[in-house]
């Protein structure tokens, strides 16, 4: 028996075809958003426990290329040749392991901002661990383009290998905020429109008022 396509069938695999495009079009699995939103929640706490909690104007030093922020994520779309999403999604990754080190290495054992620190490691390890599941293990063996190459020889080389002009002074507040703000652009996907943004900043400052009260 010959098997014929009727308008039914027809319209059942247009749907089919468009439930599955956004899946195959966005370069964010979306299993990727349940860590990364776990982790902006936290991070929105960042305020308290990275100024708040520390002496005016505290800054510690990292290396320069440990200073990632959306406007080098701008630059490095325009400059580097066969740059992919995954690439600035693997740096992005490299780079906040850095620099939470950092943060916890000036950190003395009780101070109340070491948990939150550890806890925001924790989740980036799970956001990792969901990113590298996600994806083919050669995905991650490829060649990365040369100018990245370079970035991601240096956030590995031993700090004491690193010269001295290439050391920054940054707060810790601004290491998180470039951290998060990269967050929202490389996996744009996961994070809601500035509608529901707003909703949850509110909701947030309402948190905060309770806590402080
Ligand atoms: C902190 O930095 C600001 C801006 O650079 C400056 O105006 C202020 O005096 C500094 N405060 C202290 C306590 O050093
Ligand atoms: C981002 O840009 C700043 C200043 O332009 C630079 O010092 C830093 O190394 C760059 N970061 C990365 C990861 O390329
Ligand atoms: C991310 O956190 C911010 C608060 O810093 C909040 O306004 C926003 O709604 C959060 N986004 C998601 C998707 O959870
Ligand atoms: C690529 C990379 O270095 N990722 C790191 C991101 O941060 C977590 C938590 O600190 C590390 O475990 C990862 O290795």
């Amino acid at each position: 028996m010959v098997q014929r396509f009727t308008p039914v069938h027809l319209l059942g695999a247009l749907m089919g075809l468009f439930l599955l495009m956004p899946v195959l079009m966005a370069p964010t699995p979306p299993s990727m958003c349940t860590p990364l939103r776990t982790l902006n929640e936290s991070l929105s706490h960042r305020r308290r426990y990275m100024k708040h909690y520390f002496p005016v104007n505290y800054t510690i030093r990292v290396h320069h290329e440990e200073v990632f922020k959306i406007s080098n994520i701008s630059k490095m779309k325009l400059q580097v040749d066969d740059l992919e999403e995954l690439h600035l999604q693997r740096m992005w990754f490299l780079v906040n392991h850095s620099v939470l080190k950092r943060i916890i290495r000036v950190l003395p054992e009780r101070h109340p901002s070491r948990p939150y620190t550890t806890k925001l490691e924790r989740r980036l390890q799970d956001a990792e661990g969901v990113f590298v599941e996600s994806h083919p293990p050669e995905a991650f063996q490829q060649e990365l383009p040369g100018a990245i190459q370079d970035i991601w020889d240096c956030l590995t080389e031993e700090s004491g290998r690193v010269p001295e002009s290439s050391w920054r002074s940054a707060s810790p507040k601004s290491l998180l905020d470039n951290f998060c703000h990269t967050m929202h652009c490389l996996y744009s996907e996961c994070f809601a429109s500035a509608e529901t943004q707003d909703r949850g900043e509110s909701l947030h400052m309402k948190t905060e008022s309770r806590i402080f009260r």
